[in-house]
């Protein structure tokens, strides 16, 4: 490999979801990562308290993954899954299977979350045609939801920023309100006891404004991520379950954060005790090394398809990549080490420190809601007079100088740190950004 050329030129990489024009005078430049931990370029060491981008469920440069991946690179470097097939991708999904709730047996594989997201509405769209029901086309979201960024995840997705530079996007599709009620459930420690009848909705003006008869499935993550992690109220999602089933409604949760161990299951559909028709996963398949992402399917869908598709492909749907045989090996090197460490059940463990820690905000300069569940949990500040997520950009800029990686998302902080993550990286995390809170005006 050639050394990059130095001094480093910025200019030619457009970074996504970046200031570019801020980065490059000022970059933020990660040179190495293990466990717990990174490396900048000058050295310094940084607590990963976000798993990078929500997905280093199992901490960094671990050696099992490292392995496989270095491995499966010199023998077989790519094949397709089009009509051809080599047996690691047949394996993962054996895997994933006996992981996912009951009755959800095939995987359908792509290479992010947003492909998951679009794949997942694909098959909800064409399922309901094979089963006679071709005017079920609509989707409903819901306000703060994030579903990646290709135009069906936008179009379902419900984060402002994202949707306002974009248009019209994809038609025939509505939102459920959001489940953040500060008012009532400031300060819930796990689930908030209020709020389950915002399913109601469902039932109260969107079946009747839409016809059920037009709805193809509703999509939600099962405690939202990138919307400023929201905690569903106890009984909401499976009020949802409960109306999608009586109106014929396939109920789509993504997954993209929460599954493989965030609450301490599997997938959060184990630990809600609501299974979904469709799972969409991603970065923790392969603990952020190599990319990939997945649908999982009820086996009733799976088995439409089979029957009712007619001779030839049963799913015109696919990409170049689906099943790549280096996300394999490192999706089956993930979990080797996740079932060998246990860290798809850790966070069970270590849930109640991680309560406390989050609340320990309660009381500090402008903290107006703190919330978690299993090891998500966010902080949330009131926005600075004229400058909205200003506080928050100020406390990632601080932590990040004082050795502590956390995210900003508008006016909240997030923590959602690798599953092999211990007390005292906990105390770490929490008492260097207590720290910066301290100070905050
Ligand atoms: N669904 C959910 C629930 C996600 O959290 C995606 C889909 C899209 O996955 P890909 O792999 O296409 O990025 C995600 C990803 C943030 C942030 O701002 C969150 C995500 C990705 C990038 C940034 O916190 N979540
Ligand atoms: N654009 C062109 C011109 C292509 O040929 C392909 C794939 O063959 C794609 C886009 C889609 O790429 P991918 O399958 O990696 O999503």
């Amino acid at each position: 490999m050639n050394a990059p050329q130095q001094p480093l030129d910025l200019e030619h990489y457009w970074m996504p979801y970046t200031n570019n024009r801020a980065f490059k005078l000022s970059p933020r430049m990660i040179a190495s990562a293990e466990g717990m931990y990174y490396t900048t370029v000058e050295g310094k060491k940084v607590l990963d308290g976000l798993a990078t981008l929500w997905c280093v469920n199992a901490g960094h440069c671990r050696p099992k993954i490292v392995e496989a991946i270095r491995k499966q690179a010199g023998i077989l470097d790519f094949s397709s899954s089009f009509s051809l097939g080599h047996p690691l991708p047949f394996e993962v999904a054996r895997r994933i299977a006996g992981l996912a709730p009951e009755g959800m047996e095939q995987v359908f594989f792509v290479n992010s979350g947003s492909e998951a997201v679009d794949t997942a509405l694909k098959i909800a769209l064409a399922y309901h045609r094979l089963k006679g029901e071709g005017t079920r086309t609509r989707f409903i979201g819901r306000e703060r939801g994030y579903h990646g960024v290709n135009l069906a995840g936008i179009s379902v997705g419900g984060v402002p920023a994202n949707r306002k530079a974009f248009g019209v996007m994809i038609p025939g599709v509505d939102h459920l309100r959001h489940t953040h009620d500060p008012a009532r459930s400031a300060f819930s420690r796990g689930q908030p006891a209020a709020g389950a009848e915002f399913a109601d909705e469902l039932e109260q003006r969107i079946i009747p404004l839409h016809d059920a008869s037009n709805i193809a499935a509703v999509i939600v993550e099962p405690v939202s991520g990138a919307g400023g992690v929201l905690v569903p109220p106890q009984g909401y999602l499976q009020r949802l379950r409960q109306i999608c089933d009586k109106h014929g409604i396939l109920l789509i949760f993504d997954e993209v954060i929460t599954g493989f161990g965030r609450l301490g299951k599997p997938f959060a559909s184990e630990y809600f005790g609501v299974t979904p028709d469709l799972i969409t996963f991603a970065k923790g398949i392969t603990s952020g090394t190599v990319p990939m992402g997945g649908v999982i399917v009820k086996s009733g869908i799976y088995d439409t398809f089979m029957q009712a598709s007619g001779n030839g492909i049963d799913f015109f749907h696919g990409y170049t990549y689906s099943g790549h045989p280096l996300a394999s090996a490192a999706a089956l090197g993930t979990l080797d080490t996740y079932a060998e460490e246990g860290l798809l059940t850790r966070a069970q463990s270590l849930a109640a420190d991680f309560e406390a820690g989050v609340h320990s905000f309660k009381g500090l300069p402008h903290v107006v809601d703190c919330r978690n569940l299993g090891l998500i949990g966010a902080i949330e500040f009131a926005p600075r007079a004229g400058a909205p997520g200003a506080r928050a950009k100020e406390v990632f800029e601080k932590c990040w100088d004082r050795g502590v990686f956390v995210r900003p998302i508008g006016d909240n902080i997030a923590f959602c740190p690798p599953l092999i993550v211990e007390k005292k990286h906990l105390d770490e995390m929490f008492g260097v950004t207590a720290e910066v809170v301290r100070n905050l005006t």
